[in-house]
């Protein structure tokens, strides 16, 4: 019998997790919602599938020997200080980030918080986005080109798009023919960042990605261009962004430096800011991804599944 214990979703129901009992009848799930109730069981916990975890909490868990959590983002699970139990981060975000990535571009190339804005006041403007140009025609550069910049490039690219990717070591694959980007490494983001109409950051966060999109780079940005940020908040500070906006066509901010973003931030009121609360990858579909890839995982450990 392999013990999997959950500490995922309150409302947990059995539709959501009955992939992984159907696998096999020698799988036993225990879902718990909340750490008490947990911890008080833990010992017998083989696999855990959660949003966090404390590092703690490993002495509670003798038997454990996975923890796999939705997360993208290694920002809630501490290591096994005794380097005994691994852990795997949800790789199903790619196209769903994407999808919200192209709902953002759309968004400020068509000038749409102003549409919505004259939509208001019922006012009747068709030379609004007169000005605008086509995705087709612009270029849009992806600061952090893993898997998801990549879903993201697909996406981008099949719009017509020049998409340009930018991550610390490019791989041989970057050059296949095939390849939706340009890909360049972090030395020739200078180089390619004045190139660009859309700017998207999507670095994890971490010591070296903190304050990346400095108020130098910013300004180094082509004037006009747009810059998302849908990685992680700490890599564009609040500051630095508001001292580049007259240089910027604006930007859309799904992460903040801190969050939630306090109300009495000015970016809420900036004319040229979108904000959407960190729900990039919030969709309908999103525990059935989960529970695919965990079912992926469990078919190869239990015999017969
Ligand atoms: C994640 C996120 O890490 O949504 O998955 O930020």
């Amino acid at each position: 019998m392999l013990n999997v214990h959950t500490m995922l979703w309150n409302d947990v129901e059995d539709a959501d997790l009955s992939p992984i009992r159907e696998l096999s009848g020698d799988i036993s799930v225990t879902c718990h919602s909340s750490v008490s109730s947990f911890l008080a069981q833990a010992h017998s916990a083989e696999l855990v599938l959660t949003w966090n975890f404390e590092s703690d909490w490993y002495a509670a868990c003798p038997a454990l020997s996975r923890i796999m959590t939705p997360a993208a983002g290694r920002d809630w699970v501490s290591p096994d200080p005794a380097g005994r139990v691994s852990i795997s981060h949800g790789t199903f975000h790619g196209p769903v980030l994407a999808e919200s990535l192209v709902e953002a571009l759309l968004f400020m190339n068509r000038r749409m918080k102003t549409m919505l804005a004259n939509f208001e006041e019922r006012h009747w403007d068709r030379n609004l986005q007169t000005g605008c140009p086509l995705l087709a025609d612009q270029t849009v550069l992806i600061i952090g080109y893993g898997n998801i910049g990549q879903a993201c490039a697909r996406l981008v690219h099949a719009f017509g798009a020049r998409v340009i990717g930018v991550r610390r070591t490019p791989a041989a694959s970057d050059s296949d023919p095939g390849s939706p980007a340009r890909v360049v490494g972090t030395a020739q983001l200078d180089e390619v960042l004045p190139m660009a109409d859309h700017v998207v950051l999507l670095l994890p966060g971490d010591e070296t990605t903190e304050g990346f999109m400095s108020r130098d780079r910013l300004l180094g940005c082509r004037e006009n261009a747009f810059v998302y940020s849908f990685g992680r908040g700490g890599s564009l500070r609040s500051a630095d962004l508001l001292a580049a906006l007259d240089h910027l066509g604006g930007a859309y901010l799904d992460v903040t430096d801190e969050e939630p973003l306090p109300p009495d931030s000015p970016l809420w009121q900036h004319e040229k800011v979108m904000i959407t609360p960190h729900s990039s990858c919030v969709t309908r579909s999103y525990r059935q991804r989960f529970i695919t890839e965990v079912c992926e995982h469990l078919a190869q450990l239990v015999p017969g599944s």
